[in-house]
């Protein structure tokens, strides 16, 4: 019987880059995100792979706890938890930072990887089996200038994985984090609001990761034997030394 991956945010970037890889290894999938059409292509992509849509916003408690309790039985057991949904929204140093920006990124990175997990943890506390992987950022281990909120919600992210992986060791779930730096997604076009130009410079100059090279360190992650936990990564392209240390050329 395949295995079962729930991957949040699979509808853009490394969300979508891990199903791609996670269904060419021999998982099924549950995708989820808010572009219902989004994920509907990738699930034809993916065919012959089983696929199951799930379409809520993180923030939404009840729609994430609806969505859950709505998997039908085939996919009920879930046995990796990507948690990748997240954005930045905002560049901005902290006395211009627009409240509903920060809501935004503390309610989807930090509270809706919350309400995702807490509603599949039944299931895998009672199977005693299961994977997490938080999807973190440099951002949560150095903040840099006017990244405040935003570095604040991954340093919760990167706080929550240990958190977790402590209650959770009597349970023989594995939880793990992988901390990317520069990746070219749609990250920057909605950090910076639709903003093309300004997204497209971020990448510019040298060569940045790309989602497919997180994927690959997600798939290593979870194929790894049972008593193996890969609990921490720092993944980076090869010019970037830090946060905002990038080496552009
Ligand atoms: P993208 O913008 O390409 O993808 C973000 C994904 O998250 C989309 O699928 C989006 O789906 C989903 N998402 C965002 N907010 C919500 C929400 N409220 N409810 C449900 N789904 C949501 O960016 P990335 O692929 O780069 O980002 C993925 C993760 O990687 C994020 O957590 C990000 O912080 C992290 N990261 C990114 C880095 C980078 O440089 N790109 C570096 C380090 C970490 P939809 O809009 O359809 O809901
Ligand atoms: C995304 C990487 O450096 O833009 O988390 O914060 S960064």
């Amino acid at each position: 019987m395949k295995k079962t991956a729930f991957i949040t945010g699979a509808s853009s970037g490394i969300g979508r880059a891990t199903a791609v890889a996670l269904a060419k290894s021999g998982f099924q999938l549950v995708i989820t995100g808010r572009r219902a059409e989004r994920l509907q292509e990738l699930a034809q992509e993916l065919a012959p792979t089983p696929v199951h849509i799930l379409t809520f916003d993180v923030r939404d408690r009840a729609a994430v706890e609806a969505a859950v309790a709505s998997l039908p039985t085939d996919f009920q057991a879930v046995d990796v938890l990507v948690n990748n949904a997240g954005n930045a929204h905002g560049l901005a140093p902290i006395q211009d930072g627009e409240p509903n920006d920060w809501d935004l990124m503390l309610d989807g990175n930090v509270k809706g990887l919350l309400y995702v997990s807490r509603a599949l943890l039944p299931g895998m506390t009672q199977r005693k089996q299961g994977h997490i992987i938080n999807i973190g950022s440099i951002a949560g281990l150095e903040a840099y200038a006017n990244g405040n909120v935003y570095c604040a919600s991954k340093a919760a992210v990167h706080a929550l994985t240990k958190g977790m992986r402590i209650d959770l060791l009597p349970q023989h779930i594995k939880v793990a984090e992988v901390n990317p730096g520069a990746v070219e997604t749609e990250f920057s076009e909605v950090r910076f609001k639709g903003d093309s130009e300004r997204a497209a410079k971020v990448y510019q100059g040298y060569e940045p990761l790309r989602a497919e090279d997180v994927a690959d360190v997600i798939h290593f992650m979870v194929t790894r034997p049972p008593h193996v936990n890969v609990a921490e990564v720092l993944l980076l392209p090869a010019a970037q030394g830090a946060a905002t240390l990038i080496n552009k050329e």
